[in-house]
């Protein structure tokens, strides 16, 4: 893909979801032990007050006890200059979070979309680059998701284009654009030729969670004890916003999949 027509973009609003006390029991593949809410709440609290400092108009809704993975909005849906796209969550006990978002985004978008069974996606899996997303594959996002995806994409008058995931739980859980042609990249997405064309911040293996990381209007949010990937973001010259974000960690979310934005 020629990056020639990427453009800087402004984000003006987001939609948050805090957790609810279901947090507790949301997915997990992290090891990471038993997660304390109130301190999620407090770190929840935190990321909201950074977007705000980015500019951001916050939409907060009310927290959605019956889905503990609820908190991470991102997977719900895909925010677009053109239209809103309803995902469909790979994981059956995130299916019905999505109902919670329809009605808000039809208040700001005059096309509200809709990937259909059997197509899954999460939107922690695509990555916008101005007005071309690239959608992982991954245990959450089939190859029919990503083909809606990429039709309602093409149908607005943009594009998509699919990069293969082996061990991720998303994509961005490796990858974050950082505006500028810059990509945060750690593990298996290192070297990969769909990247072929941008200027890398590489992330260590020992800090491989720092590479979700969140450009909001040339501030990037970064958790909070990852030194060397806040310093190598710092170096191209973007202000950082640190964040503790541990308590998310333990459900493997982070900073990304706490908030749409658009
Ligand atoms: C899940 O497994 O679905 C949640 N516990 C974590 C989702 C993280 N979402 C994201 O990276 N976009």
């Amino acid at each position: 893909m020629s990056i020639a027509h990427r453009e800087n973009m402004k984000f003006t609003r987001a939609i948050v979801c805090p957790p609810g006390p279901s947090l507790v029991r949301g997915l997990t593949s992290s090891n990471l032990g038993p997660l304390c809410y109130e301190t999620a709440l407090v770190q929840h609290a935190a990321y909201v007050r950074a977007l705000e400092q980015c500019g951001l108009e916050m939409i907060v809704l009310d927290p959605n006890d019956d889905y503990p993975d609820s908190t991470f909005l991102e997977d719900t849906a895909l925010l677009t200059s053109e239209c809103a796209i309803i995902l469909r969550p790979g994981d059956l006990s995130r299916r019905g979070e999505t109902e919670m978002i329809r009605p808000v985004l039809r208040e700001f978008y005059a096309s509200v979309e809709q990937v259909e069974s059997p197509g899954t996606a999460e939107g922690g899996d695509i990555m916008m680059v101005g007005k071309h997303f690239y959608i992982g594959l991954s245990q959450r996002t089939n190859p029919d998701g990503a083909r809606q995806v990429i039709k309602i994409l093409e149908a607005h008058g943009m594009t998509g284009s699919t990069v293969l995931l082996s061990d991720l739980l998303h994509l961005k859980s490796a990858v974050a654009h950082l505006e500028d042609d810059n990509l945060v990249v750690t593990g298996e997405l290192l070297g990969r030729s769909e990247f072929g064309g941008y200027e890398i911040i590489r992330v260590d293996d020992d800090e491989q969670y720092a590479a979700n990381c969140l450009w909001l209007n040339g501030t990037v949010l970064v958790a909070s004890g990852y030194p060397k990937t806040k310093q190598a973001i710092e170096a191209r010259g973007y202000s950082t916003i640190p964040l503790d974000v541990s308590e998310f960690r333990k459900v493997d979310g982070g900073l990304s999949c706490l908030s749409l934005r658009f």
